[in-house]
């Protein structure tokens, strides 16, 4: 028997009844049993078309032996009996079951991601199912559903706004931290470094211990800001366009295996002098985007814009815009990596990580917002 957990919202006709009825179905389902559920709460819509009517949001906990795929197909069926229709993302709706947890599963396919994407940073999903389940684990937080509702909660949240040069992450942290009128910090990370890590140029070796040394210096810089100490008691929440715990990754690339080992040994000490960020957002790149901003940034005369521009110094370094490509997105799998790998790292890793698709700068803001709206 598996242990699941779904959210349940309505903000459409008789949101009251709309829950009701779902649970009556849900309870009534073969193979289905359930455990618990919250009190229904009024929600803030988030994300979506704005005017749109506050949802009525639960959770409930079934035990279920019916699988992963056929419990979602259960879900919708329950969803169209109540006459959901399906229009736009986020728009109106008369109920919205959705599959958050099963067991400690972790899929992702064309039909269904597990845990579910979006509610590490979202209250009117983390309340309710804290109610019925906090100890519940969350199986790539590493952490329970308590702690990740404590961590939105944090008096003065951090954000970090991550992604490989081209990605986006300094486009987008811009526009979050305008949105919620937050304390913006950009990296100060001099171009050359990245520049580095992707240039074939020069003979890796000989030069490990310069870039090394630069790397360092680099991560200090970048390191500084986030004191621990002397971090802002207010209300308001910090924006950066860099996770300190990318640095090492994407600055020290290129270095041979040794030099990087202790770079990174060297970057978990000043790290942990640092505050962890509340929640990572990482903007996710195909190769077609890359490709197509490389293009854009390698035009000449150059582009009269900033946008993109930390590609300027890359593109610089690596005549060969299919190889660099390919490098890009390699480093990027590996900071992915470095944010699911849960063990074993020494680097405080941040609870709430959310993935966004950086192929639309303006979606992509619009996603981030709606990340951080949610924590409210
Ligand atoms: N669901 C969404 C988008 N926004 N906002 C609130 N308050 N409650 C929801 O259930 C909700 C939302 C997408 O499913
Ligand atoms: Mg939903
Ligand atoms: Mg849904």
């Amino acid at each position: 028997m598996a242990r699941c957990l779904i959210g349940c919202g309505s903000n459409q006709g008789n949101r009251r009844e709309h829950l009701d009825r779902s649970l009556e179905l849900l309870r009534f389902m073969p193979g289905l049993k359930l455990l618990a559920t919250s009190v229904p709460r009024e929600t803030t819509p988030i994300g979506g078309p704005i005017g749109q009517s506050p949802f009525l949001n639960a959770a409930c906990l079934v035990e279920t032996d019916v699988e992963p795929h056929d419990l979602l197909g259960m879900l919708a069926a329950i969803e169209n009996t109540l006459h959901r229709e399906r229009g736009d993302r986020w728009g109106p709706r008369t109920i919205d079951l959705d599959l958050l947890l099963y067991d400690d599963l972790v899929i992702e396919d064309d039909l269904l991601t597990l845990p579910h994407p979006r509610m590490t940073t979202r209250r009117f999903v983390l309340e309710p199912c804290v109610e019925v389940a906090g100890d519940a684990m969350h199986p790539l937080a590493g952490c329970s559903l308590r702690s990740l509702l404590e961590n939105i909660s944090h008096p003065h949240p951090y954000v970090a706004v991550v992604g490989v040069p081209g990605a986006g992450a300094s486009e987008v942290a811009e526009a979050l931290a305008d949105a919620m009128l937050a304390r913006l910090i950009h990296a100060r990370i001099p171009p050359s470094l990245f520049a580095q890590a992707f240039s074939d140029a020069n003979d890796p070796e000989a030069d490990a211990d310069r870039q090394s040394t630069a790397c360092l210096d680099a991560i200090t810089g970048a390191a500084l800001p986030l004191n621990r100490q002397e971090w802002p008691r207010d209300t308001h929440r910090t924006v950066t366009d860099y996770w300190l715990g990318a640095l090492p990754l994407l600055a020290g690339g290129s270095l041979p295996k040794a030099a990087r080992e202790r770079l990174e040994e060297a970057s978990v000490r000043i790290a942990a002098g640092t505050v962890t960020p509340n929640v990572v957002l990482m903007l996710v790149a195909d190769s077609k985007t890359i490709e197509e901003r490389i293009a854009f940034r390698s035009r000449s005369p150059a582009p009269q814009t900033d946008i993109f521009s930390d590609l300027g110094p890359v593109i610089g370094s690596c005549a060969d815009s299919g190889l660099l490509t390919r490098r890009l997105l390699d480093m990027q799998d590996r900071i992915l990596c470095q944010l699911r790998q849960r063990k074993g790292s020494g680097a405080a890793l941040p609870k709430a990580v959310v993935l966004i698709d950086a192929a639309d700068l303006g979606e992509a803001a619009n996603e981030a917002v709606a990340a951080v709206e949610a924590m409210s």
